[in-house]
């Protein structure tokens, strides 16, 4: 029998009872070992011997991004600094950055964790990792390193950018397997194509995270790099960094690792558990973090939780792909919109491709003008950019209620990265 990195597990009450337990330790152990966290038992009195059941998760006070710059460079520490062997930082857009500390044991965690995760992708010992995110202080490269190594598979720790040495590993060690964010896979595929090296590599399939992605662009991954199926990957610095469950082979949703941690999803507004099935932020809950555990943690990600049992037979739960976060949403006259609306949106047009940049001005006579560029699909034809412009421009009134400006720019002339595009830019 091949190792396994799935749990053992066999039911939901059996779940239900390891999350229990794994609560329990980490309010107890929160308590023991940070001062952070014995300041806020002390304020809301709610201590161990309150957490019963795993209901009584409602009863702890929430963790939020602010905690952790304020607790700034070594937020909700609950083990001796001796015991810490790694540091990894997510830098955020404003304010310090967000550091996070691991134990030995944490990162024994977090490499079978993301373990679990190449082999609901189907991968084994007979891989070739490609690795093309970045290494350092970002959680990313030596996340997918250390898991594909605990695996058992070759890692090729490559890193982001660098097309030229990409291509060239890709086709002289025949890769089978290539880890990106999502604009790194679009820069690839792209590249791939254009150098016309499909039938040179090997490549059977893609996991990119980091992100949000669109349809279109997955479709273009898929196609340009001829490959059997692609995965989407979340995670967050926060909760160890990527591998934090993984899109199952059906494609109907993302398996979290709920034997470690517990998701529960809230309405950013009242706070309230969101009714299954609904958006809502997701609120993490560590079960077994030694060094910086999460209680409660407001990552601001917006999903759904996918009820039901999921046909690739696996038993651990569901998440819908992150939609967005709540802190990226803009308000343009008076409606909500997120960029992942605008993605959704332009998927639906094949003339147009996946790259797109949305501005918000504010006109001479104060009102907000909003201006969607978007790439032309490959080989599209520019004489009907016109009529592909009217076009979104009327879906974007139909499903969003708001007007704007739509452009439709040639094809490859919006910038690519290899690490998270930006997409918006409000200046107002
Ligand atoms: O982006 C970790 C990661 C690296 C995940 C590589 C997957 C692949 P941070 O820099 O801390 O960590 O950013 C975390 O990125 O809260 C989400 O908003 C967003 N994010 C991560 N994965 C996805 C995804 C890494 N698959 C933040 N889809 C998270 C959409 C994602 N958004």
């Amino acid at each position: 029998m091949p190792k396994t990195f799935m749990p053992t597990i066999k039911s939901e009450e059996e779940l239900r009872q390891l999350q229990l337990e794994g609560l329990q330790w980490t309010v107890h152990h929160a308590l023991q070992g940070s001062s952070f966290y014995q300041k806020k038992m002390k304020e809301t009195g709610v201590y161990p011997p309150d957490i019963q059941s795993i209901e009584d998760i409602h009863k702890l006070p929430f963790t939020t991004a602010d905690d952790l710059r304020e607790g700034y460079p070594f937020p909700l520490l609950a083990v001796p600094l001796e015991q810490v062997v790694r540091v990894h930082a997510s830098s955020g857009t404003t304010g310090k950055r967000k550091v996070l500390c691991y134990t030995e044991k944490d990162l024994q965690d977090w490499s079978a964790m993301f373990a679990r995760c190449y082999e609901m992708a189907g991968l084994s010992q007979a891989d070739r990792v490609q690795i093309a995110v970045g290494y350092g202080l970002w959680t990313a490269g030596v996340g997918f390193q250390l898991g594909a190594e605990r695996l058992g598979a070759m890692a090729v720790p490559v890193g982001p950018g660098n097309l030229d040495m990409h291509c060239e590993i890709m086709v002289d060690l025949q890769t089978t397997a290539f880890c990106c964010t999502a604009s790194m896979g679009l820069l690839m595929a792209e590249e791939v194509k254009r150098r016309g090296l499909r039938d040179k590599i090997s490549l059977r399939k893609v996991i990119f995270g980091a992100e949000r992605h669109s349809e279109a662009m997955r479709r273009n991954i898929q196609e340009n790099l001829g490959v059997e199926d692609t995965f989407d990957i979340p995670g967050l610095t926060e909760l160890y960094g990527p591998g934090t469950g993984l899109e199952c082979p059906a494609h109907e949703g993302i398996h979290y690792w709920a034997d470690y941690y517990i998701l529960e999803l809230i309405d950013p507004e009242t706070l309230k558990p969101s009714p299954l099935g609904e958006v809502g932020e997701m609120v993490v809950t560590t079960l077994r973090k030694e060094a910086a555990p999460l209680i409660r943690y407001r990552t601001r990600d917006l999903t759904r939780l996918v009820p039901g049992k999921c046909s690739c037979g696996n038993i651990l739960p569901r998440h819908d792909k992150i939609l967005g976060r709540s802190d990226d949403m803009f308000i343009i006259r008076g409606v909500n919109i997120y960029p992942g609306q605008i993605d959704h949106l332009l998927s639906q047009v094949l003339q147009v491709g996946s790259e797109f940049q949305v501005f918000l001005e504010r006109g001479t006579d104060g009102k907000d003008y909003m201006t969607v560029k978007v790439e032309r699909a490959e080989g599209a034809d520019p004489q009907e950019d016109q009529a592909v412009a009217a076009q979104l421009n009327n879906l974007l009134s139909r499903q969003l209620l708001v007007g704007g400006k739509v452009e439709v720019v040639d094809f490859q002339s919006l910038p690519r990265t290899e690490r998270k595009s930006q997409r918006v830019f409000d200046k107002r």
